[in-house]
């Protein structure tokens, strides 16, 4: 038999990763995505012939019921979110709504199609915010510093709560930063490879940015997306242990936006990258994360995953793929 499952915000990054891993698995992949003048399917049109659209949105209940209706899945992936952090101080109401509401509307909702359903729930580093451990684990307590983080930390706890209260097989992801060619642009990485693209076809001179010295762990989406599918994959018998339900996606190395710049102008053969980068305040936030390092060994036991793909050979990607895009834009 066919296995179904239903992914929310299946046309952002990871949702279209994630629809390409499940449709090579042989799954029925049904996608959710919300109603608007132009609906954006960039990052789905190449399988838009295969996946089963539905319209929805994480506010709205009933919508998400009869998805769950439509579909009736094995498997949930929640990774509709707000999930521009910087956005969040200006939208902390709608960002509540979608990440918080719209998790506990998606959690009732299954309890009531199908307390059999497995629930995969997008949990973030965000979360540890001003950290008071490094590297990060599973046991490391919580610290947001914007409206996104706290808006995600709810959608963690009652996560795990449904699973506690319920038996509900659900699952907190929590994964560290990953970028791939289909990263929208107001992200760092993205704006950087788009920048560093436009530069190296003289279209522009300079990429405004805010604090260069953040630090992350970056790593590629779809190895990324590979541990989502995972974590819904573990075995029954076990996975009411609490041991095994929440886990830490990282590569355990950590970079900051100047090393990134500096892999980045690398690939279009510039060194010294400072006169083609201006600091905009703009960009900087009013409570910044300043550095995150996850440790995923919990991961690599219980799922045998792994992080693959060097920070190098996402830049790699990245800009190619970014110069590749404009070229075919300016003919
Ligand atoms: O910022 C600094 C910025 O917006 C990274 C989301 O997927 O990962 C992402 O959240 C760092 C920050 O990602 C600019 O201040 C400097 O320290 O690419 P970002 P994020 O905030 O880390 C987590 C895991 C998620 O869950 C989120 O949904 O880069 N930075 N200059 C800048 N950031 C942006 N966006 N633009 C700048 O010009």
């Amino acid at each position: 038999m066919k296995k179904r499952a239903l992914i929310t915000g299946v046309n952002g990054m990871d949702g279209s990763h994630l629809a390409d891993l499940l449709l090579e698995k042989n799954y029925d992949v049904y996608g959710l995505e919300r109603r608007s003048s132009h609906i954006n399917r960039e990052n789905t049109k190449h399988i838009e012939d295969k996946v089963h659209f539905i319209t929805g949105d994480m506010t709205d209940k009933g919508s998400l019921q009869r998805a769950l209706y439509i579909s009736n899945p094995h498997e949930v992936y929640n990774l509709a979110a707000q999930s521009f952090v910087g956005s969040s101080w200006q939208l902390s109401e709608q960002t509540t709504k979608v990440n918080s509401l719209g998790t506990l509307y998606m959690l009732e909702s299954i309890l009531a199609h199908n307390k059999e359903i497995k629930f995969y729930q997008a949990s973030t580093s965000e979360m540890f915010g001003k950290v008071v451990e490094t590297p990060q684990s599973e046991l490391t307590p919580f610290y947001p510093r914007s409206p996104y983080a706290v808006s995600k930390l709810y959608a963690h706890w009652i996560t795990k709560n449904f699973r506690e209260s319920y038996g509900i097989f659900a699952c907190n992801g929590i994964l560290f930063n990953h970028e791939s060619e289909r990263r929208g642009i107001e992200f760092v990485t993205r704006k950087i490879t788009d920048g560093v693209a436009r530069i190296h076809l003289g279209l522009q001179d300079k990429i405004s940015l805010g604090n260069l010295d953040a630090e992350r762990d970056w790593g590629y989406a779809p190895d990324y997306v590979e541990a989502m599918w995972m974590m819904l994959q573990q075995d029954e018998r076990y996975f009411f242990d609490n041991k095994v339900g929440d886990f830490i996606i990282a590569t355990g190395e950590c970079h900051s936006v100047r090393d990134f710049l500096t892999l980045a102008f690398n690939e279009i053969g510039i060194q010294d990258w400072k006169k083609h980068v201006v600091k905009d305040p703009r960009y900087m936030r009013p409570a910044e994360v300043d550095v995150l390092r996850g440790d995923a060994s919990k991961a690599e036991e219980v799922l045998g995953w792994k992080s693959k793909t060097s920070l190098e050979e996402i830049v790699r990607v990245m800009v190619k793929n970014d110069i590749g895009l404009i070229k075919r834009e300016i003919k």
